[in-house]
């Protein structure tokens, strides 16, 4: 009998029959590969090693290189908020939080590898090699700071929510056609998720065994949508049963956790065996941008309980544990770290010198007369204005 139905006089439902396995002719389930996800975490919200045998074995140095890496992201992100506010900055998207799954993801990487990422991954890029007063140039809207940097091998991120996605599977099979030595690593939010265009990316991937890391930042929300709206089964590693390659499901707050995960997938693309998907599951602890207020849909309970699972004081918990940081490094650490963060916004500053004209200069290659004068207008109006 089943549970349900032992205290049941007022149950109608009646026990399932009893009945043997239904076998399809050429798709018996035992010859389908229903695949099997890995659910990693190495270190608990305290900081204590929960799974020691996927703790990855580094060099105190490397592990002291990777918390830099995190606290940089996020002086980084801070600073530009401030700037934001004051008007100093464009628009953009904090990455406030998802500090572990931005520096995770990128440390197993080689400067061969290309990098695809979303629009919320300055931590991340910042550790491939742009310089921090490239980025500000950037999202402070001046061309100059789009240009990817000598060396860094990455495709421009964009805006357009998922759309960067079959692009980096493109890089990909370009990497396997030519036999490079070489793996693609994209980011998408869990919003990017829903979106026909990273199906059609995973499905192209697997089926041709693209060398290419799936990297699906699962953050709780995309703008003021929750996970939960966002997907009818919301462990979004699943989908990589689906389309035909392997999936672990990552605590994306847990910095070892995502390197040991990245570190598989990034293996296993780069030994032929096609795509791989990490569900990196995290949060994002501030604004979707700058343009957002996300008091209006989520509670602050909602908030504070993810503050107490930064993954920032998770690591400092391990790294003091292991008695390679204490109160007075770390004042030191986030002080350099503060200093390089200020010296890179005084670069900026030089070099953020709005010419207005410029608006007119790059679509023509003879600028028609309307257009020069009403160039020449719009010049002498800012004159008078003081403006130039
Ligand atoms: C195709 C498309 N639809 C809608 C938008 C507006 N939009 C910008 S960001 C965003 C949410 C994306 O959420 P998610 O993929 O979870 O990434 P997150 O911002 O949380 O990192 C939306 C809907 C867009 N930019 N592109
Ligand atoms: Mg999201």
């Amino acid at each position: 009998m089943s549970p349900r139905s032992t205290n049941s006089t007022t149950s109608t439902a009646a026990a399932p029959a009893e009945r043997p396995p239904v076998h399809v002719e050429g798709c018996a389930v035992d010859t389908i590969n229903l695949g099997s996800i890995d659910v990693i975490r190495v270190l608990d919200e305290t900081g204590k090693v929960v799974d020691p045998a996927h703790e990855p074995n580094l060099p105190e140095s490397e592990l002291l290189r990777i918390y830099r890496g995190m606290i940089r992201s996020r002086r980084f992100d801070q600073r530009m908020l401030a700037m934001q506010r004051q008007g100093e900055m464009g628009t953009f998207a904090p990455g406030l939080g998802q500090e572990a799954t931005q520096i995770g993801q990128v440390y197993p990487m080689t400067s061969r590898d290309w990098f695809s990422p979303s629009y919320r991954s300055i931590g991340a890029q910042v550790w491939r090699g742009w310089t921090m007063e490239q980025l500000l140039l950037l999202w402070a809207g001046f061309f100059e700071g789009f240009a990817i940097p000598e060396g860094v091998n990455e495709l421009p991120f964009s805006i357009v929510i998922g759309s960067h996605v079959p692009v980096a599977t493109g890089v990909a099979m370009g990497i396997k056609t030519r036999k490079e030595d070489a793996v693609v690593v994209t980011n998408f939010g869990d919003g990017a998720s829903s979106q026909g265009a990273v199906a059609e990316a995973f499905n192209f991937a697997a089926v041709y065994k693209a060398p290419i890391v799936f990297i699906v930042e699962s953050n709780g929300w995309a703008i003021s949508t929750p996970i939960e709206k966002q997907a009818g089964n919301s462990v979004l590693a699943a989908r990589g049963v689906g389309f035909g390659m392997p999936a672990v499901r990552v605590d994306g707050n847990d910095v070892l956790g995502m390197i040991e995960a990245c570190t598989r997938a990034i293996d296993y693309a780069r030994s032929g065996h096609g795509p791989f998907l990490v569900e990196a599951v995290t949060y994002r602890m501030s604004l979707h941008t700058t343009a957002d207020d996300p008091k209006v849909y989520r509670k602050d309970e909602e908030v504070k309980a993810w503050e107490a699972k930064c993954p920032i004081l998770r690591f400092e918990a391990y790294l003091k544990g292991r008695k390679l940081l204490d109160d007075a490094a770390i004042a030191t650490i986030n002080e350099e770290i503060e200093q390089e963060v200020i010296a890179a916004r005084d670069r900026f500053r030089e070099l953020a010198v709005a010419k207005p004209g410029e608006i007119f200069d790059f679509v023509y290659d003879a600028l028609p007369a309307d257009l020069q004068n009403q160039k020449a207008e719009y010049l002498e109006r800012l004159r008078r204005k003081g403006v130039q």
